[in-house]
């Protein structure tokens, strides 16, 4: 998908903007702590670049971070951390709307009903699922199973048009979908809920490990190589680039060379993303020099583009009052929203009002 961030033009709006309507999104990030650059690039970089076209929503997803376990001495710093995020890379907190997924108990309804209408087969096919319960399945959390339906609650809740998001959420995006149709479906209420789009977009829509080009860079590797985080300082992010896995070659000559040899590719995707242009200029940049001297620029760029978001989330993290006050507010104004719309799917499905 091109850049959806593109103004009065936007052709994702098109079909709202002819109803009068804005777009609406809702996005999230988990409170398991390690933020890296592949939610950055991913997702919350896109988190300020949209809010000019849309009215949006981003929520520190708490209820999907205890499917696995978490330390809940942890999870309160770790949700502050993601709305720091959030503010250091430019969300405006007062314009959109920032909170915390469980202080809006409109989710975990919506997604009890959705548990009723997502059918077990759709579940069995989620790929996160397989990967995240692994070998010891039947010790996995009913939670982390039902997932996608409160993922999808998450979303519909709001009746979100747009969700910004990497390339690897892109399953449960269509599971989604699949909801709403079959909700409007069985309750014979046509259009009641949007059949939302995933919006994927820029050159890093699935940022690998630095330490193995072909695994996704994740909070939960055990290497914290294997990743940039976004309060690292400017030491970490230089060992961290210099250590990066690559192989004997010099660059990559072509476009096609470079998708071939997984480690360069996804260096050189980040650098394209964090420079904001576009990959097969920076293979021709750099075609067949010396991975050092490649290295040495990226690590000057990511220095320049990620340290001043890592000091602001330093400040913000000192600033917890602040935060909190952001998310509360956040979350009266987006009870607001999900308020009604749960009314409307209550009476819809046939719950008496209370
Ligand atoms: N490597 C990635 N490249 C691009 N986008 C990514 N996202 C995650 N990893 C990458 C996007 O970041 C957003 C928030 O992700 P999340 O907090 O819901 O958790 P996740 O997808 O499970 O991310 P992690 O960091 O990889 O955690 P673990 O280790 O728990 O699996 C989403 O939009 C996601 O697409």
């Amino acid at each position: 998908m091109s850049d959806a961030s593109t103004g009065a033009a936007n052709p994702h709006l098109a079909q709202y903007a002819a109803k009068g309507l804005k777009g609406r999104i809702l996005s999230g990030v988990q409170p398991t702590g390690n933020l890296h650059l592949g939610n950055y690039l991913g997702a919350i970089r896109n988190f300020a670049r949209l809010q000019g076209d849309y009215e949006c929503l981003y929520c520190v997803v708490d209820l999907h971070a205890i499917t696995q376990p978490q330390d809940p001495k942890q999870l309160a710093a770790q949700t502050r951390e993601i709305a720091a995020a959030f503010l250091a890379a430019g969300v405006d907190g007062q314009k959109q709307i920032i909170f915390a997924q469980s202080t809006v108990p409109e989710h975990a309804q919506l997604a009890w009903i959705f548990n009723c209408v997502a059918r077990v087969g759709w579940m069995n096919r989620m790929t996160q699922f397989k990967e995240k319960a692994g070998k010891d399945r039947e010790n996995a959390s009913l939670g982390l199973y039902a997932y996608p339906a409160l993922m999808a609650a998450d979303i519909l809740i709001y009746k979100a048009t747009h969700v910004p998001v990497g390339e690897d959420q892109k399953q449960h995006l269509e599971l989604t979908r699949d909801i709403a149709i079959k909700f409007n479906n069985d309750f014979a209420a046509p259009d009641f809920f949007p059949v939302t789009e995933p919006l994927i977009f820029g050159a890093a829509t699935r940022v690998m490990s630095l330490r193995d080009g072909t695994k996704k860079m994740s909070k939960s590797d055990a290497s914290d190589y294997s990743r940039i985080n976004l309060t690292d300082d400017a030491d970490a992010i230089a060992q961290k680039i210099r250590r990066a896995k690559t192989d004997p070659l010099p660059m990559p000559e072509t476009p096609d060379d470079a998708e071939k040899r997984p480690d360069a590719d996804n260096l050189l995707g980040i650098y394209a993303a964090l420079a904001d242009r576009e990959k097969d200029d920076i293979v021709g940049e750099f075609a067949g020099r010396q991975f050092s001297e490649f290295k040495a620029e990226l690590t000057e760029l990511a220095v320049a583009k990620l340290g001043p978001i890592g000091a602001e989330m330093q400040r913000l993290m000192k600033d917890p009052g602040h935060v909190d006050a952001v998310l509360r507010d956040g979350a009266q104004r987006a009870r607001a929203l999900a308020g009604p719309i749960l009314d409307d799917v209550y009476k819809t499905v046939g719950f008496l009002k209370p």
